[in-house]
């Protein structure tokens, strides 16, 4: 799938490109399903809050057929190559889960940030794809995006430790008071199939979900392969140690996959 020349403006220009009902409703739903199984697996891979709800769940891919080819989906993996100009690998790979009247919040933060200043990538030249797989709306905890903050590249930002998760690059107050008063905020919605790409940099954070409705985001994290990381001292479920090129399946696999004809 290629974009076209407005899209590829889009992004350049604002930093995301959001994509409503990419994926069809069987092809989400296929996931979801696959979902529920996954929560209730103990891995290293799935950590949990100290009540044991579970917030995110990393490289589905190694345990999960659906996953693993959502990660090789054409509808993903070639508009991040023609964004990123060349092959990519996966630097990252997760689902991101807001329950019910959860607590899971999330910093301001440039992914590429933490990226660069632990994993020590060499160049922004990666970027973030997102599905959503359930409606999102403005209560269930939506991204919440600076647009064109990706345009000043990496900004300064202390390594802080974060709750259920690695150690992270955190905006200050100063700096998103000073890109949102510049930029504004957004808070892309849309139905369960929406595709959202993200430069490495732009700058973002998220609320906890304080509705009734689940919302439960994959994000797939792609570098391109002559950028791979140079630390590898944080699990390589966080920041993936091998480049791997990621070769896109055929447009329906998921969809034959979800259909039982896979
Ligand atoms: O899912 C969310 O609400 C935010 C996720 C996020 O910011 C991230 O994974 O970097």
């Amino acid at each position: 799938m290629r974009l076209n020349t407005e899209q590829v403006e889009t992004y350049e220009r604002e930093g995301f490109l959001e994509i409503p009902a990419l994926f069809s409703e069987v092809e989400t739903a296929a996931l979801r399903a696959d979902l529920k199984r996954i929560f209730t697996l103990e891995r290293p891979e799935i950590p949990r809050s100290s009540t044991g709800v579970p917030l995110l769940a990393h490289r589905l891919e190694r345990y999960s057929e659906a996953f693993a080819l959502l990660l090789r989906h054409p509808r993903m993996l070639e508009p991040a190559m023609q964004l990123l100009g060349g092959p990519v690998y996966s630097h990252q790979f997760k689902v991101v889960t807001k329950p019910p009247f959860g607590k899971l919040d999330l910093p301001w933060h440039q992914d590429y940030g933490t990226w660069h200043a632990i994993d020590e990538m060499p160049e922004c030249r990666a970027m973030n794809f997102a599905l959503f797989l359930h409606d999102v709306n403005e209560f269930n905890g939506p991204i919440i995006l600076i647009p064109r903050s990706h345009s000043d590249g990496v900004l300064d930002a202390p390594v802080e430790p974060l709750d259920g998760s690695s150690a992270f690059a955190k905006l200050s107050d100063e700096t998103v008071a000073q890109l949102a008063g510049e930029h504004g905020m957004v808070a892309p919605k849309g139905v369960a199939g929406t595709g959202l790409f993200f430069h490495g940099c732009l700058a973002h954070a998220s609320v906890p979900n304080i509705s009734p409705w689940p919302r439960d985001n994959v994000y797939s994290s792609l570098n391109r392969t002559d950028n791979g990381i140079r630390n590898h001292g944080r699990p390589e479920f966080y920041a993936n140690h091998t480049v791997e090129e990621l070769i896109p399946l055929p447009d329906n696999c998921l969809q034959q996959f979800a259909l039982g004809l896979g």
